[in-house]
């Protein structure tokens, strides 16, 4: 049974045309005009561009004591109602457990998913257990992306000397590094004051957490990283000291990649203060939300390509969650939802209002990060040979967000209230229609993992600090004698 998308314009991050798409067995088969399929999918005023793909999902993840609220099942729903058709999750070893044995957690969790998915692997501890499974998790489980928690004193972060060792490993092995960056011990010691002055409520959870925290942790990483030789992502960028330390690290030739949310994006710091508790606290993340200042560096920075990818870090608590940190707010769930908000917000906030092009929304959403994952074109293209993970989105549909009517399994919505114009008309899973305005057509299981290889030697760093500075022995004479 072939399928065809038919009147569209196809936005790629590159080109924009008027062609239909053919697609069979998951595939798309053929681009041109005038195509004929069994199945017709009528594209007329919508743009047909590659399904997003969100990079930084935690799906019913065991995180400050609970799990995350979205499993595969809501999580996945969620995404494709939005336009998006692929997530990366992020498999979290126990302490001392071995990455192969927590991945098998993972694939188990995955198998309800309904739109094919992948996994970034964190390193929450160091020893040679995980210096030995490294490589069959990049060779032979396609997991070639590595997360450090720079932050969560105690629990998943790890030091400079374990991040050292590791981006180092990660770098001979051609794997990526991951960090969220910020200072965990300034975090631990700015949180213990604060709640010994008797801030509790959920807006100190924003004092203990300033840019400058996050700003020193990009730095940190990313010169570890060119001491180690490996290409470095910061995953939820949401400050300009820390874009600032990314856009100098791209313009001295360094591979490093800034990923802002699309939360950050277009929610600020006055969600913490003068609100009720449950408000508030449904809106504690890490990092927390900013000031105009900061949301107009990163608008700027997807403008000039300094960041590359808007993500969610989707890591969705109920209110009932949220309030386990009455009282102590550091014992509120970190995360907010935003899986199936992403695409329809970035594209009123950012096309809509033109920031970015409709070509330069296609680039932040899904290309660029799937080349960064080395899984392009399978994904992110709209190409023969290419999955037909696709989205027929039309630009004049509106709705406005409620989390009575959403996917997602909490009982609140970040963006409650806000009006969207720009949703999908089809969002499409390897040729399989998800989603036909609005009504819910998603398969329990019908993804698949995306195995994604190491880029090798190709994608180093391109530091010339280990030339420069590389170890050699000097032939001296006149050497003083010792002990005079
Ligand atoms: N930040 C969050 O807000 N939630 C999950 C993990 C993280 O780093
Ligand atoms: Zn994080
Ligand atoms: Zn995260
Ligand atoms: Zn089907």
């Amino acid at each position: 049974m072939t399928k065809v998308i038919k009147n569209g314009t196809i936005i790629t991050h590159d080109l924009t045309y008027k062609a239909d798409v053919l697609i069979d067995g998951g595939k798309i088969i053929e681009i041109g005009p005038d195509l004929q399929g069994d199945e017709q999918l009528d594209a007329t005023g919508c743009y047909v561009m590659p399904g997003g793909i969100d990079p930084h999902t935690h799906l019913e993840m065991p995180f400050m004591g609970t799990y995350s609220t979205d499993n595969f099942e809501s999580g996945t729903r969620a995404a494709l109602s939005g336009g998006t058709t692929m997530v990366v999750d992020f498999v979290l070893p126990g302490q001392g457990q071995g990455l192969v044995d927590a991945m098998k957690t993972w694939h188990n969790k995955s198998t309800l998913a309904s739109c094919d998915y992948s996994y970034h692997m964190a390193v929450t501890w160091w020893g040679e257990k995980v210096f030995d499974e490294m490589p069959t998790v990049i060779n032979d489980h396609g997991i070639n992306t590595f997360k450090h928690f720079m932050a969560y004193k105690g629990a998943l972060m790890v030091n400079d000397d374990e991040m050292y060792a590791s981006f180092s490993r990660l770098g001979e092995l051609g794997g990526i590094a991951l960090v969220h960056a910020e200072n965990g011990d300034v975090v631990a010691e700015l949180s213990a004051k604060l709640l010994a002055a008797g801030n509790t409520g959920p807006e100190a959870h924003a004092y203990s957490r300033p840019a400058q925290v996050e700003g020193e942790a990009t730095n940190r990483a990313i010169m570890i990283a060119d001491m180690a030789g490996v290409p470095l992502y910061v995953v939820h960028t949401s400050c300009e000291e820390s874009h600032e330390a990314i856009r100098r690290a791209r313009q001295q030739g360094k591979r490093v990649w800034g990923e802002p949310l699309i939360q950050h994006l277009t929610l600020d710091e006055s969600e913490y203060f003068n609100k009720d508790w449950d408000h508030a606290a449904r809106r504690v993340m890490s990092p927390p939300f900013r000031n105009k200042q900061h949301q107009d560096s990163l608008w700027a920075g997807l403008q000039a390509g300094s960041l590359s990818v808007v993500a969610t870090d989707h890591c969705a608590f109920t209110t009932e969650q949220k309030r386990y940190g009455v009282g102590d707010f550091t014992k509120i769930p970190n995360g907010t939802g935003g899986l199936e908000d992403r695409m329809p917000m970035l594209w009123t906030h950012g096309v809509a209002t033109g920031r970015l092009t409709p070509n330069e929304f296609v680039a932040v959403t899904s290309t660029n990060i799937a080349k960064i994952l080395n899984c392009y074109p399978r994904k992110g293209a709209v190409l023969v040979g290419a999955d037909a993970d696709l989205v027929v989105w039309d630009p004049e549909k509106e709705k406005t967000i409620q989390a009575s009517a959403q996917q997602s399994a909490i009982d609140y919505n970040v963006f409650e209230g806000q009006t969207v114009k720009g949703l999908p008309r089809f969002t499409l899973t390897r040729g399989h229609v998800a989603v036909h305005d609005g009504e819910m057509r998603t398969q329990e299981g019908h993804g698949e993992f995306v195995k994604r290889a190491g880029n090798g030697a190709t994608n180093k760093a391109l530091s010339s600090w280990k030339e420069l500075t590389a170890p050699r022995p000097v032939e001296r004479t006149g050497i003083p004698a010792t002990g005079v």
